[in-house]
């Protein structure tokens, strides 16, 4: 019986480290989807982040080694300095507004952040997460232009915003977390490599 050994010439995992900023108005769910993120779990009583608070994070993504620092505000955001130290030497964002109706208005400041991305890191990944998207009826924005945050709204305002990508998430549910992360993850990386 012959066997080949193509198993034993495996790849040595490349490692890999990024800075990762998720911004967004206070509430829209920045923390509860770093939590849901890294540690797959919903907590509804968090320690609630002063400043700016960061998670590290290791994965190994496609055999690659992933040593991620996530960072998010707690509404401090308004002072320049801080801004500079939050955003320096960040590889991608992630930009979160919640979908919930009542919080339109932080979809109408997704502007703000990426004027504040642009100005502080130049032209970077970025991923707009649809937060709360358990709290709405989610066919009717997938199928119908009726709402403001409808989804073929808030696709053309990425494609016209530079965004790379936008996906409807629930850091209650889960939905889209993993899906949305990695997806920058993967753009960090090819980008590097290229
Ligand atoms: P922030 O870090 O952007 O300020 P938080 O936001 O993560 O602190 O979340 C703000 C509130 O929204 C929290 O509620 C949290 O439980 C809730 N939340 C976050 N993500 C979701 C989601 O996907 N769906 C739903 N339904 N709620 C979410 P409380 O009541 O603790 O203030
Ligand atoms: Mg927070």
């Amino acid at each position: 019986m012959s066997e080949t050994h193509n198993d034993i010439l495996f790849e040595i995992p490349h490692y890999t480290q990024y800075k990762i900023v998720v911004v967004g108005d206070a509430a829209v769910g920045k923390t509860s989807l770093i939590k849901r993120y890294t540690t797959n779990t919903f907590q509804k009583d968090y320690i609630s982040t002063l400043g700016m608070q960061f998670s590290r994070y290791e994965e190994t993504i496609s055999g690659i080694m992933v040593e991620l620092f996530l960072w998010d505000l707690a509404g401090q955001e308004s002072f320049a300095t801080l801004r500079e130290r939050f955003y320096k030497g960040s590889s991608g964002a992630i930009i979160v507004f919640s979908l919930a109706p009542e919080e339109i208005e932080t979809y109408r400041n997704i502007d703000k952040w990426l004027s504040h991305i642009k100005e502080a890191c130049g032209r970077i990944p970025i991923i707009l997460f649809g937060n709360k998207a358990d709290l709405v009826d989610q066919n009717a924005i997938a199928s119908s232009p009726d709402y403001v945050t409808s989804d073929v709204h808030v696709q053309k305002f990425a494609q016209d915003h530079n965004i790379n990508e936008y996906l409807r998430t629930s850091a209650l549910t889960g939905q889209g977390v993993q899906e949305g992360f990695q997806t920058l993850i993967r753009k960090l990386y090819h980008r590097a490599t290229r």
